[in-house]
């Protein structure tokens, strides 16, 4: 504890530069201290590198302490002497921030899959084609193209229609075995409504390995929902049709809004359609580089923006991108 009692005595940065060298540089006592372990009985190592090494980070934690205490006292000092300073003058009251809707729920979101052990993927705006289309078994010639029309660039690549892109590089980086989450912004070349952007929001999982079920789709699905809304929540699969699973679903939830009674929300049904999903088709894997025989997985992928919409009780989803303060200020996260 010397140590400690003479780096409290220490009153200026230039006494604090010398212990630094003395205790804890390349050539200071408490490194060498540690270097010397190699030259004890074996049986006192062990015991003795603990010590050493608590007593190391409880002097550096010291240490950064009292470096920030100097610094800012010499700020201060400094301040203090400045006649053209006065610290005396409140400061500007400047509103405190907040995050927007949408950047909330991706948190949420994200924070909820990654306690399940999900890896969190940021997913590219552009894609090729490929990536967008082919890779997620919508050949050139496949109708369900024409339910997708983006914004091409010049050089080929496009804006992604959806999550579902960016399932073959995820695949191809971190498979055969992967648990990922994947929110990002899409893009629809449609017009706008009330209900519908050209830019927007969705957010996609997948997880693939070697015995995964729609059961396992089933319990991550009430885990996100029931994490976000804060109570239970029930889902159920009804048969959908998306080119990219086989079987594919469409999933309802359970109204968190009226616990299944049925409201305005819900439509009065007690449901409320949350999300395409089903078990990753075969061609998916296979473009993928991932064996259809010994590997299989699920993906879902839901409407963010949607999701914030119901949440907050948003009427027009183009006010999400208005960046219009007025509303964000008035949504009570
Ligand atoms: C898809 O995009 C599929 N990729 C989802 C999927 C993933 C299914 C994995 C199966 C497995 P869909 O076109 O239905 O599906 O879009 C999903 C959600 O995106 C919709 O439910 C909706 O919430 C949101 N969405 C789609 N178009 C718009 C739009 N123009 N404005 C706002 N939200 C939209």
């Amino acid at each position: 504890m010397d140590i400690l009692n003479e780096l409290a005595k220490i009153k200026d940065e230039n006494a604090l530069t010398a212990f630094h060298k003395k205790y804890l540089s390349k050539t200071g006592e408490l490194t060498a201290q540690l270097q010397n372990l190699k030259n004890l009985p074996a049986d006192q190592r062990a015991t003795e590198g603990n010590r050493i090494n608590e007593l190391k980070r409880n002097v550096e934690r010291e240490f950064f302490r009292k470096q920030t205490a100097l610094r800012e006292q010499a700020i201060n000092d400094q301040l203090r002497a400045d006649p053209l300073v006065d610290i005396t003058i409140p400061a500007i009251n400047v509103p405190q921030g907040s995050l927007h809707p949408i950047t909330y729920l991706i948190r949420r979101v994200t924070e909820i899959c990654r306690s399940m052990g999900f890896l969190v993927v940021d997913g590219n705006e552009v894609v090729t084609e490929y990536e967008n289309f082919d890779a997620v078994n919508v050949p050139a010639d496949h109708p369900a193209r024409d339910m997708q029309d983006t914004f091409w660039l010049t050089n080929g690549k496009l804006l992604k229609t959806q999550t579902s892109a960016m399932q073959n590089e995820i695949l191809r980086k971190h498979g055969p075995v992967v648990s990922a989450i994947f929110p990002g912004r899409c893009y629809r070349n449609e017009a706008t409504d009330a209900s519908h952007e050209f830019a927007f929001f969705q957010c996609e999982g997948m997880m693939v390995g070697e015995n995964i079920s729609i059961a396992n789709l089933i319990y991550v699905m009430k885990k996100i929902l029931s994490g976000v809304y804060g109570k239970d929540i029930d889902v159920r699969l009804r048969p959908g049709y998306f080119p990219f699973v086989e079987p594919g679903f469409e999933l309802d939830a359970s109204c968190p809004f009226c616990e299944g009674k049925g409201c305005s929300v819900c439509k009065h049904s007690g449901w409320i359609e949350f999300c395409g999903c089903g078990m990753i088709h075969q061609n998916v894997l296979r473009q993928a580089n991932v064996d259809p025989e010994r590997y299989q997985g699920f993906a879902f992928g839901f409407g963010l923006t949607r999701m914030a919409m119901m949440q907050y009780a948003i009427s027009d989803i183009r006010l999400l991108n208005s960046g219009n303060l007025e509303f964000l200020r008035g949504i009570k996260r």
